[in-house]
């Protein structure tokens, strides 16, 4: 890895975050899509995104004390709501409730911890007007999807994507990494078999090339259908270290405590803490960081037994530290 990338694979633990509108839903962040609901029903729930919870120096202080050293927000997930105050669109955060920008935020307090900040950003969007109707699209049942694909055109939204990426990286100071994000439930690969999905839908090469002139230095991950900096085995532990074309690769296992990113408020799958904290060490033993995620609820606050999760690992890396 280049020099001012080492910092990578020397710290080894971050926190993920997811936090969306969805998180208001309380039962996954693919409620939107699993449940079919259609945008214009869906966005109302901004009308509902108080966030008087929300208070980042206290994620950061979370992830501290577990021994994380980095963490990454979802500034956009698949549902197409924005947490910053993005000049591209009405659905962002300061239109809600919250009325502020909450990504600008969690930058501050996540350096103000002495950690570095990475962002997640959705390539898909079940929002954008002009983003196609797949078979994984909330509307995909809906009996006018046919008719409501006309005139969707992919080059408009591959110019949000770009134009909403650069605001990210202009606008929060140095960004360390970066987790662009597609996928599809059933783990076939992405479907290119779809129209306007995939390096050139999204613009990968550009967007790719954009991505390093703003934020030199900066860890991009390999989900943008073109290589990154490292891969990212996603709920599962890789048994040995990984490989490229027969060469030791950078990876990054990203790892839920209970199955769901988002906030899932019935969720009882939640691992033992000794679980996460093996995984964490196994990890470590063959070549890989782990990004153990956290999905605050609809109104910002850490589930309080996720924190005490978060201590609990902090308080075995104290004993088992060097210095
Ligand atoms: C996946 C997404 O579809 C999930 O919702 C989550 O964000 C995970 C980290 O990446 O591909």
């Amino acid at each position: 890895m280049p020099e001012d990338q080492q910092w990578f694979t020397h710290d080894r633990f971050g926190m993920f975050v997811h936090w969306g509108l969805y998180s208001l839903l309380a039962r996954h962040e693919w409620v939107q899509n699993r449940e079919r609901i259609e945008p214009e029903r869906y966005e109302k729930y901004a009308e509902r995104f108080l966030v008087d919870r929300y208070d980042p120096v206290k994620w950061a202080e979370a992830a501290r004390a577990a021994g994380m050293k980095y963490v990454v927000l979802t500034t956009k997930h698949h549902e197409g709501f924005c947490l910053w105050d993005s000049a591209l669109t009405d659905y962002k955060a300061t239109n809600t409730p919250a009325g502020r920008d909450l990504v600008a935020e969690f930058v501050e307090a996540v350096r103000g911890a002495g950690l570095k900040v990475g962002f997640y950003h959705s390539v898909i969007d079940w929002h954008h007007p002009d983003f196609p109707i797949d078979d994984v699209h909330p509307l995909r049942d809906h009996p006018d999807a046919e008719k409501l694909n006309e005139g969707r055109d992919i080059a408009r939204y591959r110019e949000y994507l770009h134009g909403q990426v650069r605001e990210l990286l202009t606008n929060y100071g140095e960004i360390s990494y970066l987790f662009y994000d597609f996928s599809y439930p059933d783990g076939r690969p992405p479907a290119f078999r779809f129209p306007g999905k995939g390096r050139e839908a999204w613009g990968s090469e550009e967007l790719m090339a954009m991505t390093r002139e703003l934020q030199p230095g900066i860890i991009v991950n390999d989900r943008l259908d073109i290589p990154g900096d490292l891969v990212t085995p996603e709920q599962y532990q890789p048994s040995g270290p990984m490989l490229r074309d027969g060469e030791p690769v950078v990876w990054e296992a990203c790892q839920t405590i209970n199955g769901s990113w988002g906030y899932d408020r019935d969720n009882l799958d939640a691992k033992p803490v000794d679980l996460l904290i093996r995984m964490l060490v196994d990890g470590v033993s063959k070549g890989g960081n782990l990004l153990l995620n956290v999905g605050p609820n609809g109104r910002g606050e850490i589930d309080p037994p996720d924190v005490a999760r978060l201590a609990e690992i902090g308080q075995w890396m104290d004993l088992h530290s060097a210095s």
